[in-house]
């Protein structure tokens, strides 16, 4: 479990305690869930968020750039030494730093993204309308400005720079591809985002639809969908659920999912044998009553967990078994004086050596 403390990419106060929120908020479920995981923490270096923003359409993208290199490197160091990062964030735009953490510890890999959330976080600099960079980070891991959409004039601040150090890290940009990314409700976006969707034709589920599908058929559109992809990410923002269900998000957005479709939709999602990053984000207890957020989607974090550790439970139960059939075969190999590297596949027990 990577917490990731920052919310310098968001425009509301609170997100930065999203990560907390829900470790408190599984306390009243009794089990001790976190206790089961080694845990991770990354978060701002600098007190960023108590100076002014001086730069208006990426604010505090310095900090972003340090919270993006120091995330990025921690989910890859995870990746190769083989674990599964599950990444709890305060705002989205972290995300841009998992993506980039996936990328570079798999470097020649291509990379599914699904994108579960009420926005597509396409904005760049020159298309945003209000400057924070939780709306960007799909667009710093496609490595696009989207300039035919451009709507602002950057001043000379440097913003382009950070955000080309932001495309750029890990050395790698592109990360992803338009043809290998989905979004799952997404219902709030602005012109220059909805126009890129277009133009490229990029993949989109409705709430509608996940509702009239069953979860499992949504997903196996996904895996489909994604087939050329050698590795998935899954990024689920609370705000695709229904603005009505939960409050203490940054950006609600109505007409959203219920827990129980979300759940469902995750867990199927996230049965793909090729997922290998997952996150959560835009936790806000500041703008809830009681924690309500937190303990309303505790229940799917765990849920989805759980589904993500049966699966490599299973894998390391199926490795285990066919690397004990493996040393049985090289001992039949021994025994019969052949060669132990010759690969011999055991179908029957072998039969003894009937007499001539
Ligand atoms: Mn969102």
């Amino acid at each position: 479990m990577i917490e990731v403390k920052s919310e310098l990419g968001a425009g509301t106060r609170g997100a930065s305690l999203g990560p907390d929120a829900l470790k408190i908020a599984s306390l009243e479920y009794g089990q001790y869930f976190f206790g089961k995981f080694k845990r991770k923490e990354i978060r701002d270096s600098s007190l960023l968020l108590f100076k002014n923003p001086t730069r208006t359409y990426a604010k505090r993208i310095r900090g972003i750039v340090d919270v993006f290199q120091r995330l990025a490197r921690t989910v890859n160091d995870e990746l190769k030494y083989g674990t599964f990062p599950v990444i709890i964030s305060g705002d989205h735009s972290s995300a841009g730093g998992s993506i980039a953490g996936v990328k570079m510890a798999y470097p020649d890999k291509r990379i599914g993204v699904v994108w579960v959330d009420a926005h597509a976080d396409l904005h760049s600099p020159f298309t945003t309308p209000s400057g924070n960079v939780h709306g960007m980070p799909v667009a710093a891991s496609l490595g696009i400005d989207n300039l035919d959409e451009a709507q602002n004039t950057l001043a000379d601040d440097n913003t382009r720079e950070y955000w080309n150090n932001l495309k750029n890290i890990g050395g790698i940009s592109p990360k992803i591809y338009p043809e290998n990314v989905v979004f799952i409700g997404v219902r709030d976006m602005e012109e220059p985002e909805l126009n890129f969707i277009r133009r490229k034709k990029i993949k989109t589920i409705t709430v509608k639809e996940v509702r009239e599908a069953k979860a499992k058929e949504i997903a196996k559109r996904v895996r489909e969908y994604l087939k050329s992809c050698d590795i998935i990410y899954v990024s689920f923002d609370v705000d695709s659920i229904d603005s009505s269900v939960i409050k203490g998000t940054g950006t609600p957005v109505p007409n959203g999912f219920s827990l129980i479709e979300v759940r469902k939709l995750l867990e199927a999602l996230c049965k793909d044998p090729r997922l290998v990053c997952f996150e959560i984000t835009e936790i806000n207890p500041l703008l809830d009553e009681n924690n309500e957020t937190a303990r309303k989607v505790f229940p799917v974090f765990k849920a989805v967990v759980n589904t993500i550790k049966k699966r490599l439970e299973d894998e390391e139960k199926k490795r285990k078994k066919e690397d004990k059939k493996a040393k049985k075969a090289a001992e039949i190999l021994k025994k019969k004086g052949l060669p132990v590297n010759v690969t011999l596949t055991l179908k029957k027990k072998p039969r003894k050596t009937s007499a001539k």
